[in-house]
């Protein structure tokens, strides 16, 4: 039996005069421009209102059936950051020493990454993003789910977005494998973690490298 899905009318969308919608994209532009991925972090603790409210706007993401196949966790106890921070340096290490190939390791060097993670404790939030393969229903059923990394990358965006516009910075920390925060946060094996996002102030003298971003034209073709 095909059960049909009930509609409503669409009720939020606002529709813009065009000199509206063109300052409002030069507007968000510069937003965005602003950003940086940060790794010297200040220890400064964050509002956790700012934390939540960005997660709901991470959970308006578009998403496979609309499963919203991802999971967050939000570590600041300074014992379970160690932790993590132990975790991911073991991987970190025989990363840099045997797994990594020059040539990834000549990629890296521009961004000036090694295999210690201090931040991993120093920044006040780390939220750990995992992406569900299934989804176990509350009655024990389970429910298959559908582009289930891009579905977790488009909420992932829609969360380092929400963190920045609200006045944080972020860092997208990859220690691979990740699988060590399965066990520390108590996920189940069928979650895969994506990304270690780490959450917080810039440190006072925070530097960044000196790269920047493709041009319109390195990235796009209009047909
Ligand atoms: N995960 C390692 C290496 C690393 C890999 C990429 I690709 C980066 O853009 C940055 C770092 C690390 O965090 O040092």
């Amino acid at each position: 039996m095909n059960i049909e899905p009930p509609f409503l009318p669409l009720s939020t969308f606002i529709r813009r005069p065009e000199d509206e919608m063109i300052q409002r994209s030069r507007d968000f532009l510069a937003e965005l421009r602003r950003r940086r991925t940060i790794r010297d972090f200040s220890d400064e603790a964050i509002p956790a209102e700012v934390i939540e409210n960005c997660l709901r706007a991470a959970g308006t993401a578009p998403s496979g059936a609309n499963h919203q196949p991802w999971h967050f966790v939000v570590v600041r106890d300074a014992g379970l950051k160690r932790q993590i921070r132990e975790g991911a340096e073991a991987e970190e290490r025989e990363f840099y020493a045997h797994r990594a190939p020059q040539e990834w390791k000549d990629a890296l060097a521009p961004l000036g990454t090694d295999a210690d993670k201090p931040f991993l404790e120093t920044a006040p939030c780390l939220i750990a993003i995992f992406g569900q393969k299934k989804t176990v229903l509350d009655d024990g059923n389970e429910l298959k789910n559908y582009y289930v990394p891009e579905s977790v990358s488009i909420a992932t965006g829609f969360l380092i977005a929400a963190l920045h516009h609200a006045g944080l910075a972020t860092l997208t920390h990859t220690p691979s494998p990740m699988n060590f925060l399965n066990q520390l946060l108590g996920r189940p094996q069928h979650e895969k973690p994506y990304i270690l996002l780490v959450v917080g102030y810039p440190a006072e003298h925070c530097m960044v490298p000196n790269i920047g971003k493709k041009t319109l034209d390195e990235i796009a073709s209009f047909i």
